[in-house]
């Protein structure tokens, strides 16, 4: 059985006798072995973190836990967030599920689909607004600092305990830490949290060898790489179309002490490694999370040399929540046929 992070790692979270240690099953996702796409990459091992896996199906659920326990241990019932999709529905689930009134503030029409359906049937209520995430942001602070409403936002630090805890079940995993991390990069909250996790475990077994984090993010939402922020963020991949990331400076102490790289995809490049990450490995993610692909394939491509290296792909969240994108695939084949086995017996070429 599925404990739960907070039952399973309490001892590394900010648990105390108060906090109630809720579940909805999240965390102990898959990581999966890369059976085709590691010969592109020419590295010893390659593994995806399929963190679509968890009960709502971002890994959002990680920190969302520890979050709403801590509100509920301090007698909150109201909880709020600012949120490109999944941590509105994410909030919206552990409201319904421990009794929250659960307000959520998304930019209208930016947010994918199967995120908005989710956030409707866990019964939230929805404030869709004329602006971007970062516009949700600043008023969702603002709401909280005047109501007695609990900011369950990635700035809530409890957030960043829970979603570090993807850290330890990769080393648990794979016996030590990967060389190489990849992984999306919007609020930047989930870089800092892995980077958290990995130091943390690291001060518990010195021989830990730490892994460079590679962080991406979408080329026309990039202020990180520019080191600008950008006002009208763009970007298919609707989940990190954020122009002022609020762990901005976690951000680059994780690439800065990793060694490492925060950079960025180009939606093409996104889209490619969203098709072959189901077409040829079977694992159907969201556009943002194929950026953590889509920028080891990019240093792949460029001649950097993974020979030796282990390396993980973090994939955040499940492909079915972006219909609108999937739908753009062009199938290897689906016609239409009557009821008769000779006809489709002919479409198969099986005569
Ligand atoms: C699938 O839900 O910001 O760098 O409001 O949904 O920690 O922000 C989502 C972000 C990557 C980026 N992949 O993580 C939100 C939100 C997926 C995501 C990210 C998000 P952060």
């Amino acid at each position: 059985m599925n404990l739960g992070v907070l039952e399973r790692y309490k001892e590394f979270l900010p648990v105390t006798s108060n906090t109630p240690l809720i579940s909805l099953g999240e965390g102990d996702t898959p990581l999966v072995a890369s059976n085709r796409i590691i010969d592109e990459v020419g590295c010893e091992r390659l593994f995806f973190k399929l963190e679509g896996c968890n009960p709502t199906g971002s890994f959002k659920d990680r920190g969302m836990v520890v979050a709403v326990a801590k509100a509920m241990e301090k007698g909150v019932s109201s909880i709020a967030c600012a949120s490109t999709g999944n941590t509105s529905a994410s909030a919206a689930a552990y409201g319904a599920h421990y009794n929250l009134r659960t307000t959520i503030i998304v930019p209208k029409g930016k947010i994918a689909k199967g995120k908005l359906a989710q956030a409707v049937a866990y019964g939230a209520h929805i404030a869709m607004i004329d602006g971007n995430f970062d516009q949700a942001l600043n008023i969702v602070k603002e709401l909280c600092e005047k109501h007695p409403i609990e900011l369950v936002n990635s700035i809530n630090p409890n957030r960043i305990e829970g979603q570090k805890t993807a850290s330890f079940e990769i080393i648990d995993d794979i016996g030590s830490a990967p060389d190489h991390l990849f992984i999306p990069v919007g609020n930047a909250g989930n870089i800092t949290a892995y980077w958290k996790g990995f130091l943390e475990a690291k001060r518990r077994n010195k021989k830990l060898t730490l892994p460079v984090m590679n962080g991406f993010q979408a080329e026309g939402s990039a202020p990180i790489v520019n080191n600008q922020i950008v006002k009208n963020p763009q970007t298919i991949a609707s989940a990190i179309r954020i122009g002022n990331p609020a762990s901005w400076e976690k951000a680059i102490n994780a690439r800065d002490e990793s060694n490492g790289i925060i950079d960025s995809v180009s939606d093409s490049d996104i889209l490619e490694a969203y098709k072959k990450l189901a077409s040829m490995e079977g694992i159907f993610c969201e556009p943002a999370s194929a950026a953590s692909l889509a920028g080891l394939l990019k240093k792949a491509n460029a001649g950097e040399d993974f020979s030796g290296k282990s390396i993980v792909c973090v994939l955040t969240g499940n492909g079915l929540k972006d219909p609108d994108i999937s739908s753009t695939i062009e199938p290897v084949s689906m016609n239409e046929y009557s009821a008769d086995i000779s006809d489709v017996e002919r479409a198969l070429d099986l005569t």
